[in-house]
């Protein structure tokens, strides 16, 4: 039988991950953190959809889909975080537990990236735990979708 799969949705530029800002986004590339995310979610009992784009659009295309495929979302989307009511939508019509995460500590940056138009769709937020958060995510999703199954 196939496992519930969790959605793990990156925006624009984090394929770049890695290769420059480690002081702010660490030394990890998007690979590594697929690779850890894939490792914590099996042993969660899920399966692991993993995607980056560059464009807003496909971001909203696999976010539709999320609505029949997937049981959690995890979601950076990255700089179209502070400007993307497309994306906000999507996750409205998803209906699907999301769990926004940002590698740094946006609150303790330039103020543009205080506001979330994502935040207000998302169960749970992290941000400043490094990619570590990726997996905190998946950790806190597991534990939601468990318990929504035993109420
Ligand atoms: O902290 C995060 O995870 C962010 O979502 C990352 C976005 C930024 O626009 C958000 O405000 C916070 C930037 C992603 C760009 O990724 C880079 C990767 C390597 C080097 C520079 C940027």
């Amino acid at each position: 039988m196939q496992r519930p799969t969790i959605f793990v949705l990156n925006g624009p530029n984090l394929n770049t991950l890695g290769t420059r800002r480690p002081e702010i986004y660490g030394a990890e590339t998007l690979a590594d953190v697929e690779a850890r995310v894939r490792r914590r979610a099996d042993a969660a009992g899920f399966g692991i959809e993993f995607f980056q784009s560059n464009h807003e659009g496909e971001l909203v295309e696999k976010i539709q889909q999320a609505r029949r495929d997937a049981v959690g979302i995890v979601i950076n989307p990255a700089a179209y975080t502070h400007t993307s009511v497309a994306i906000h939508d999507a996750l409205e019509y998803a209906e699907t537990p999301t769990v926004e995460v940002h590698i740094s500590n946006v609150h303790a940056r330039e103020p543009f990236r205080r506001h979330s138009y994502v935040s207000p769709l998302a169960k749970a937020v992290i941000a400043g735990a490094g990619t570590l958060g990726y997996e905190f995510a998946i950790e806190w999703l597991a534990d939601h979708l468990r318990l929504q199954h035993t109420a």
